[in-house]
């Protein structure tokens, strides 16, 4: 042992047993590992022992079953290691002296559905060229593992993590598919569900045929008092089409039981007090690490761990479990990162990139839905006070980790937005969502949105907001009315609301059409595994006759996509970007501009955007108060001019964004 990690008494005597009895196998006769390779193993088992013993123990020390599982999950870690392909153990060195390779200012992500984008995983191969034209080298695949049949909830509800959705291709095409992106300097990323499984999951099965084992996979209850206890404090994510928390299945296990179902009724909550459930999903992510997948997105992360009396969201123990599945897959596959799928308000969110005692222990990165829900918010008012305020007071992404930002992904925009922060910046934060979702279902008096509320509560009066970037912003009225003025306008938003994501620390992730202004799609409403969801609004298919006009700035396709592709290249020479530099929101003096620093060691990038149709002026102030210095010059220009300052003003136009930089 090096001893250059303390490990207290406890822990290292668990190391030093579990390492004695893994070298065996390490060296066992017919293990294709060399010497050098059981070095590094050995190296990592010591590096990440403590991360990982220190939660595991913290969950599962009571339990009877807790040896024999250490030893299991250790037995687990070689094999996947000896399982573990040349390419993508380089690949792990290489990350391992480049640990900042996801937070670097060239990253620029990709989202889409396989079947929507090209039809299946040989499809999205062929159409690599289009991926790397768009300058992207992060590519998302929505669900792609084998869901049940019928209604998945978007492929959510997963009948098995070993097989890719038939309709799709086969692991054999996944591991092609993501050899072809890693040779393209693209890494891949795809859903993990965690939280559930399919009810059609072998594990399962075996719970609804009565096995004792399985049952203790998931929540059960022979009646309704303890589910009745635990809904007065739960919240129901879908009311609509799966009101309450739990559902009964009167042949389940001979006699009838209540199973634990925060989403949909066919999607069965974990039960992850049982360690057999937290091997087993070890299992999985390591085996998809084999694959070739370089980022898990770990889907709803805050539900994992219930404690009577609470929301059952965001329990400590989901940070012990996230700490501990980090700390294993990074000794066998440390190129592979977890990305955390947890929309929950701001205070909250910035737990899941690990602090306190799980500082640099738990995701990597995730998504920042407040940013995108400020965002939207500051477009309907036109005002930048709440995004500001909000802003200013959400913790920074602790080191070495970064947010995903976006503007529109696959799911309804819930409108996080804290009743603090509203009220801080003299709002109701109860009417101001009301009022964003007026606004985006096109209600309101002079919107330019089309969208559509999803999931409405009428108990709380709470609903989301389902519609793509192009339509919520405008071009979908402006196309219908044939206003090129106001087809101008949408235009401008969807650059500004991107220009945000790209600039304001993290990822950016484009989700698939928006850079040709794909639309609310409607079609959904014929398929009756799609109809009841109107989330399928904003998925739509891509219109590759859309997307042959790219490079016709006469089109409307043509001009949203060579915007998008000045962003993505002013980005990408962009040093200040790199996440390392700290984010800052900014008063500038005018409450429709949303400004923000982004701080580096060279000199500082301000951002400035103007959220509102009108012509706006901001005093220079700003500038020269926040560190910049001589000729100011506005990186999103792809000339990089100096910008004029008038009077002692910067102008924007009407929904411009700039990059302004000093000598
Ligand atoms: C996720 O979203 C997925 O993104 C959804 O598409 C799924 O339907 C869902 O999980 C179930 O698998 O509530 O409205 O804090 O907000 O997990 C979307 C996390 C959701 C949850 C999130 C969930």
């Amino acid at each position: 042992m090096q001893n250059i990690y303390y490990m207290s008494p406890e822990t290292k005597k668990a190391y030093c047993d579990l390492r004695a009895l893994l070298e065996p196998t390490l060296r066992a006769p017919g293990s294709k590992l060399t010497e050098s390779d059981i070095e590094i193993f050995l190296v990592r088992l010591e590096r990440y022992f403590d991360d990982f013993y220190q939660s595991f123990a913290r969950l599962y020390r009571q339990h009877p079953a807790f040896q024999s599982r250490l030893e299991a999950i250790g037995q687990l870690l070689v094999e996947s290691y000896a399982g573990r392909s040349g390419e993508l153990r380089r690949l792990d060195l290489e990350r391992e002296i480049t640990p900042d390779w996801f937070q670097r200012e060239t990253m620029i992500g990709w989202i889409c559905y396989v079947d929507l984008f090209a039809g299946n995983l040989q499809g999205v191969k062929e159409q690599v060229d289009y991926l790397r034209e768009l300058g992207v080298n992060y590519v998302h695949l929505m669900p792609l593992l084998k869901p049940r049949p019928g209604q998945n909830d978007g492929g959510y509800a997963v009948e098995d993590y070993r097989e890719v959705n038939p309709q799709l291709g086969n692991m054999e095409d996944l591991e092609e598919l993501s050899a072809t992106l890693r040779s393209n300097g693209m890494s891949l990323c795809i859903d993990l569900v965690v939280n559930h499984t399919a009810k059609e999951h072998e594990w399962a099965q075996r719970a609804r045929a009565g096995e004792q084992e399985y049952l203790d996979y998931y929540f059960t209850f022979d009646n309704r008092t303890v589910p009745d206890q635990y809904e007065k404090t739960l919240r129901e994510v879908f009311p609509e089409f799966a009101p309450g928390n739990f559902t009964y299945y009167p042949e389940m296990a001979g006699t009838g039981k209540w199973v634990w179902t925060t989403f949909n009724e066919f999607q069965w909550d974990l039960n992850y007090t049982n360690p057999a459930v937290f091997q087993g999903m070890l299992g999985y992510m390591l085996y998809l690490a084999n694959r070739g997948v370089d980022v898990l997105r770990l889907d709803a992360v805050p539900f994992m761990w219930k404690r009577m009396g609470t929301d059952c969201e965001n329990q400590p123990e989901v940070h012990d479990l996230l700490q501990a599945f980090r700390a294993l897959v990074r000794i066998v596959s440390p190129s592979v990162i977890f990305k955390a799928e947890a929309i929950v308000p701001p205070y909250q969110l910035v737990n899941y990139l690990g602090l306190g005692r799980h500082t640099g222990k738990e995701c990597e990165i995730a998504y920042n839905n407040s940013l995108m829900v400020l965002i939207w918010s500051a477009l309907a008012s036109r005002k930048s006070n709440l995004i500001t305020y909000s802003l200013q007071h959400m913790p920074q992404a602790p080191v070495g980790t970064t947010w995903v930002t976006y503007v529109r992904l696959h799911d309804d925009i819930g409108w996080a937005i804290t009743d603090e922060n509203a009220g801080a910046v003299g709002e109701s934060g109860f009417f101001h969502r009301q009022f964003l979702n007026q606004f985006y279902s096109g209600v309101f008096p002079g919107s330019f949105a089309h969208g559509e509320i999803f999931q409405f509560n009428p108990r709380t009066l709470d609903g989301r907001m389902s519609g793509t970037t192009a339509s919520l912003a405008g071009l979908e009225s402006a196309l219908r009315s044939g206003d090129d003025h106001a087809i101008e306008l949408a235009i401008r938003r969807i650059a500004l609301l991107y220009s945000v994501i790209f600039s304001y620390g993290g990822i950016p992730l484009l989700y698939m059409g928006d850079e040709i202004g794909l639309l609310n799609d409607s079609t959904y409403k014929k398929d009756p595994v799609k109809a009841a969801d109107n989330r399928w609004m904003h998925r739509p298919f891509m219109d590759w006759e859309k997307a042959a006009k790219r490079h016709d700035p006469q089109t409307v396709p043509g001009r949203i996509y060579q915007k998008m592709l000045q962003l993505v290249t002013a980005r990408k020479r962009a040093h200040w970007l790199h996440a390392a530099a700290p984010v800052e929101a900014l008063w500038c003096g005018n409450e429709h501009v949303f400004a923000y620093i982004r701080r580096h060691p060279t000199g500082n990038l301000l951002a400035l955007c103007n959220f509102t149709e009108a012509t706006q002026w901001i005093n220079t102030e700003v500038i020269w108060n926040n560190g910049l210095h001589g000729v100011i010059r506005d990186e999103l220009q792809p000339d990089r001019s100096p910008v004029p300052l008038e009077y002692n003003q910067i102008k924007l136009e009407p929904y411009q964004a700039v990059w302004l930089v000093g000598d």
